[in-house]
């Protein structure tokens, strides 16, 4: 996540147009929201913003200096959102040092599980899990991060046939560009312009839902023509806040592309890929950062977003909720948060 372009800036570019949604709770900051129908009610798991002053604002996202998750729920679209207290608390994980990032969940056989990015003793992030008997826990993590993961931004997609796959990876305060062929390198840098982009990262899970069932692989991402993205190419490129879903068949693979705050989005014939760009889902939002999630309640389609209304500070954001609608062909049309 972060930083390289400021918020004021932005604020120009937005501010004087009106908001299309309003912020779903004020009682506290909340980001990166995503959204699951559990038994007919929605559940949002979404980051938890707070203001930590003894922590400063740093290049690498220092100042995201989350410590615990709450579950949001609701029975409807526009009806009363309710905050299910603390989830999970960083001082109940004991493998992670500091940084709860953007988590995402998922439901198998009587067990919620939730999985998150922290930073660990050494601080390099890595992904949890969690799990409990209610979508909105308390959720007992486990003692060990997933073993093989890395960087942040895990999402978690179940397909028609049962198999899962964890989808994660953010660059910059992300380090994902720490990690080459799986092997953790300290001096990993960012892409220079003509470089091919780095790609975000997929493993299916095994049936305890606790661990890859295979060695970590990159998701192929490719442009109009077929060809991979490079780094210059970062109104369309991969950054961050990865999500899978499935509409008519075919599988929506979405993220970020961080310093363009564009959230995007590419079409594949299966949950590996490839995917083929197609377009933007989101435009940038108040704030720097963009991260979303899309899904299906009753007949129709809703993402799930943030920006900073409330705050007017890119770290403590607020979740909102739009519709999302599809043209005839499969393609999404592009949504503009201000009027
Ligand atoms: O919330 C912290 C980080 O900011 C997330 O992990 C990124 O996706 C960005 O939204």
């Amino acid at each position: 996540a972060l930083m390289g372009c400021s918020l004021t800036a932005l604020a120009q570019s937005n501010g004087n147009k009106t908001p299309i949604s309003q912020p779903l709770v004020s009682h506290i900051y909340t980001a990166d929201p995503s959204a699951h129908v559990f038994n007919g009610k929605i559940y949002i798991y979404p980051s938890h913003d707070i203001d930590a002053k003894d922590v400063k604002e740093d290049d690498e996202g220092g100042h995201f200096a989350m410590r615990d998750y709450h579950v949001l729920s609701m029975d409807k679209i526009g009806g009363p959102v309710k905050d299910n207290g603390v989830a999970l608390d960083i001082k109940d994980i004991p493998w992670a040092g500091r940084q709860l990032w953007a988590p995402d969940a998922t439901y198998k056989n009587g067990t919620y599980y939730l999985y998150f990015p922290a930073k660990d003793k050494q601080d390099i992030f890595r992904i949890g899990v969690a799990t409990s008997k209610s979508p909105t826990g308390p959720f007992k993590p486990e003692p060990e991060p997933i073993q093989g993961s890395y960087s942040i931004d895990p999402t978690v997609f179940q397909d028609a046939d049962g198999k899962a796959y964890l989808y994660f990876g953010g660059i910059w305060g992300g380090q994902l560009q720490r990690w080459d062929n799986n092997q953790y390198n300290p001096k990993g840098g960012l892409k220079k312009k003509d470089e091919l982009a780095y790609l975000p990262r997929v493993a299916r899970l095994s049936a305890d839902m606790k661990s890859f069932a295979e060695p970590v692989r990159e998701v192929q991402i490719l442009d109009e023509n077929g060809k991979p993205f490079r780094e210059k190419d970062n109104d369309k490129r991969f950054f961050e806040a990865a999500w899978l879903h499935r509409y008519n068949g075919k599988y929506y693979f979405s993220y970020s592309t961080g310093d363009t705050h564009n959230l995007c989005y590419a079409i594949g014939d299966n949950p590996y890929g490839p995917f083929t760009y197609k377009g933007v889902v989101l435009k940038p939002v108040l704030g720097w950062t963009n991260h979303h999630s899309i899904v299906q309640v009753g007949s129709k389609w809703y993402l799930f977003y943030h920006d900073v209304q409330l705050s007017g500070k890119t770290h403590l954001r607020n979740l909102k909720v739009t519709e999302l609608t599809y043209n005839p062909d499969g393609t999404i049309k592009t949504i503009d948060a201000y009027k």
